[in-house]
């Protein structure tokens, strides 16, 4: 088998965003570019001579070719072994579950997550470094800095190695080993969570409705819901991946998962309803009745994570990225855990976790994770769910009212504004930031800013700095706002209008946040002129 040289330039714009590199799948079938990334990454990381890495993605449609792609580019560099999901499959939790078991260095990821996938949607490719974790800063800005100087990439000449299976293949002198995608996983789970007790509540009735949207954790939640646990077949639907995802936009919030809203909002619904995303690191969780947002369900679940045996000493402390909401800073004071503030993105978690600052942490954006992995993880988070729900007999909706008894509630939205014009959206956010100075003291909507600044972040462990992570409003009562542009999409500029508000009255508690949160969504639009300038009257997604 020959290694092939092919000269290449370098391609505009190959800068990972928020979560690895994100474009339209046709632009990562041209020409060169899913190759000239991966060079990147590989000389990003001091080559891939002798390593070994952990290779799966989501099913999205190309995963299966890019993966070939990138197997024959790590042969022809000398990588030692690749560890690739059968079927190259490997959910986000999966696949950072193994860089961290099988002391590896490092893995690369598949997906645009969030994001539909398809010939015409989104393709993404994600690096994870040695501790399992999405690569920090000073990583993907050697990722992209090596894209800028790649004068050619390495590509062994060789036939398609056979996925289908788990064994033990060699690609020139690398050993190439197709694992079960969901073996390692489900150990971990069962180690985590008492099975025992949540088949029991499996056997005594309970329903659920998992939807894995067309996406990778299907089979993982097949697996250990239906498989372990006992619960009924058909509990997860849409259970198989496929590479449009069924045509379904794998984001598991009320607007995407309407099926599975609509099922939990009728007469007769089931006990639990979930979802999770394309690559399996985000959920939702769902009662009959009760939409539980991503922000209440990580306070919900550092309040009562000790139920579960895998967290039974309690947890070290919690962190949670600045917009989402502060209903688990609430635990955190009242319980006496150490807290943390992180900007938007999973990889601010690292140096938390790794320094075992914190065992839990959350995003707004639907995203739950721990210290089991590096990742976010949804159907983890689904698990802990019903094992606080099977540890104490409650329903959903009584977990709920429950926890905002003692704690008061935080009413949360986020509005998100898609496909604006990069300048427009641009400009909002720079007039408004220049502005931030003089808002303090002065009145929006009804109600009185207290403080208003640009979130920066001094990571306390290695002392590295992130600027410009978003537009914080705060307002006298509680009531917050935050500004942010997306740093996943792939045509055009999102803003994401972050809210919250909160209350301690109990005669408040059953109020429909939109309706509790309209005084800041007012004071949102004054502050940012988002309609005048945009045009747009009205937010596409509400979550
Ligand atoms: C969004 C979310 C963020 C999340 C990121 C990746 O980023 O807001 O919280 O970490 O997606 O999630 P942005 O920059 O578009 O706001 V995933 O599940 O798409 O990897
Ligand atoms: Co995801």
């Amino acid at each position: 088998m020959d290694v092939i040289t092919v000269a290449t330039d370098p391609i505009e714009g190959q800068k990972p965003g928020t979560s690895g590199l994100r474009k339209k799948t046709r632009v990562f079938m041209g020409p060169h570019y899913l190759e000239n990334f991966v060079q990147a990454i590989f000389d990003g990381i001091g080559g891939a001579q002798g390593k070994t890495l952990v290779l799966g993605g989501d099913g999205r449609y190309f995963n299966d070719r890019a993966a070939q792609v990138i197997l024959r580019m790590a042969a022809a560099q000398g990588a030692r072994r690749v560890i690739v999901g059968a079927g190259a499959l490997l959910s986000t939790p999966a696949a950072s579950n193994l860089i961290r078991t099988r002391r590896t260095d490092g893995g690369i990821i598949l997906s645009a997550s969030h994001n539909p996938g398809g010939p015409d949607e989104d393709f993404g490719v994600k690096f994870n470094t040695p501790n399992g974790g999405p690569a920090p800063q000073d990583v993907t800005e050697r990722i992209h800095a090596a894209s800028m100087r790649v004068s050619d990439y390495r590509i062994l000449e060789s036939q398609d190695i056979d996925l289908s299976r788990p064994g033990e293949t060699t690609l020139g002198a690398t050993t190439v080993e197709v694992v079960d995608p969901v073996a390692d996983y489900a150990a971990l789970m069962e180690r985590l969570f008492d099975f025992d007790r949540i088949a029991a509540l499996f056997a005594g009735g309970f329903r659920m409705r998992y939807d894995a949207m067309n996406a990778v954790t299907g089979p993982y939640a097949r697996a250990i819901l239906e498989g372990r646990l006992g619960a009924p077949e058909g509990t997860v639907v849409n259970g198989h991946p496929l590479p449009d995802f069924g045509g379904m936009h794998p984001d598991p919030n009320p607007i995407w998962a309407k099926e599975l809203m609509d099922a939990m909002m009728a007469e007769g619904a089931p006990d639990l309803g979930a979802a999770s995303d394309g690559d399996g690191d985000r959920n939702m969780i769902v009662g009959p009745h009760t939409y539980v947002t991503p922000s209440d369900s990580l306070a919900v679940l550092a309040a009562n994570a000790h139920l579960c045996p895998g967290y039974a000493d309690g947890l070290e402390g919690v962190a949670r990225s600045m917009p989402t909401s502060r209903a688990v800073d609430r635990v955190a004071q009242a319980r006496g855990m150490a807290f943390y503030e992180t900007p938007t993105g999973w990889k601010f978690f690292g140096n938390l976790l790794d320094d075992g600052r914190v065992t839990l942490c959350g995003e707004e954006s639907a995203g739950t994770g721990s210290a089991h992995v590096r990742e976010k993880d949804g159907l983890w988070a689904v698990l802990m769910w019903l094992n606080l729900l099977a540890a104490t007999g409650k329903t959903v909706p009584r977990v709920m009212a429950d926890h905002w008894a003692e704690f008061g509630r935080d009413f949360y939205s986020r509005h998100d504004y898609e496909g604006l014009d990069a300048g427009v959206a641009g400009k909002l956010m720079e007039d408004l930031r220049l502005r931030l100075d003089d808002i303090a003291g002065t009145e929006w909507g009804g109600r009185m800013v207290e403080a208003a600044d640009e979130f920066a972040y001094d990571d306390p462990v290695d002392g590295s700095r992130a600027e410009a992570q978003g537009l914080r409003v705060r307002f006298s009562g509680g009531g917050r706002i935050v500004f942010r542009l997306s740093g996943t999409g792939t045509s055009g500029a999102t803003l994401r209008v972050y809210l919250e508000d909160y209350t301690d009255d109990p005669a408040r508690f059953g109020e429909d946040p939109q309706v509790a949160l309209a005084p800041m969504i007012a004071a949102a639009d004054a502050l940012a002129g988002i309609a005048a300038r945009t045009g747009r009257t009205a937010p596409d997604v509400r979550t």
